[in-house]
C-alpha cells in the first residue's frame, strides 16, 4: 500500500481542485489531504471565502481521499511525511521545484494544473457578473 498526501487551500472547490485529487489515486492508494487552516490562509496572505470546517469537510467526503488533517504552518511537511509513512508528496505544477528538499523523506511530484479554472478566477467573474448586473440595474 502506498500513501501519498497533497496540501492545499481548497477553497471554492472546483474541478481543477478534483483533477488533482483524482490524479492522487494512480500513485498510491492511501490518500492524505492536508487543508490549510484559516489561521495559515491567512499566514499564506490567502482570504478565504469557506470556513476550514467546511473546505475540509468536502474533501473528506470525496471517493478515495482517506485522511484528511489541518495544515497550520509550512514547517509540518517533514513531519506529516514520516507521521503517516508517506511514499509520495504532489502538488500542483505551480509548485514546481519548491519542496524538492522532500525528496529525502519520500518521492515529490508536480502534477500538470487543470487550465482556465481558480478560485481567484472564480471571484473575478463573479465580481464582473455583479458589476454588470448593477449597471444594468437589476438585483
Ligand atoms: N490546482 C490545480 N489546478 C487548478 C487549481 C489548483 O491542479 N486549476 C492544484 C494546485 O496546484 C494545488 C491544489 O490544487 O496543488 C490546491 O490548490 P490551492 O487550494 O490553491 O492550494 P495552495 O494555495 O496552492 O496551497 O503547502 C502548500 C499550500 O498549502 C498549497
Amino acid at each position: 500500500m502506498k500513501t501519498v498526501i497533497t496540501y492545499g487551500t481548497f477553497d471554492m472547490f472546483h474541478i481543477g481542485h478534483l483533477r488533482l485529487i483524482q490524479r492522487l489515486k494512480s500513485y498510491g492508494t492511501r490518500i492524505i489531504v492536508a487543508v490549510s487552516s484559516d489561521d495559515f490562509n491567512r499566514i499564506k496572505g490567502k482570504k478565504v471565502f469557506f470556513p476550514y470546517q467546511q473546505r475540509k469537510e468536502i474533501i473528506a467526503n470525496i471517493k478515495g481521499v482517506d485522511l484528511v488533517i489541518p495544515e497550520i504552518n509550512w514547517e509540518q511537511k517533514i513531519e506529516d511525511i514520516k507521521k503517516h509513512k508517506v511514499d509520495v508528496f504532489i502538488m500542483g505544477d505551480d509548485w514546481e521545484g519548491k519542496f524538492d528538499f522532500l525528496k529525502e523523506y519520500c518521492e515529490v511530484v508536480y502534477l500538470p494544473r487543470t487550465k482556465n479554472i481558480s478560485t481567484s478566477q472564480i471571484k473575478q467573474s463573479i465580481n464582473q457578473m455583479r458589476q454588470s448586473n448593477q449597471s444594468k440595474g437589476q438585483a
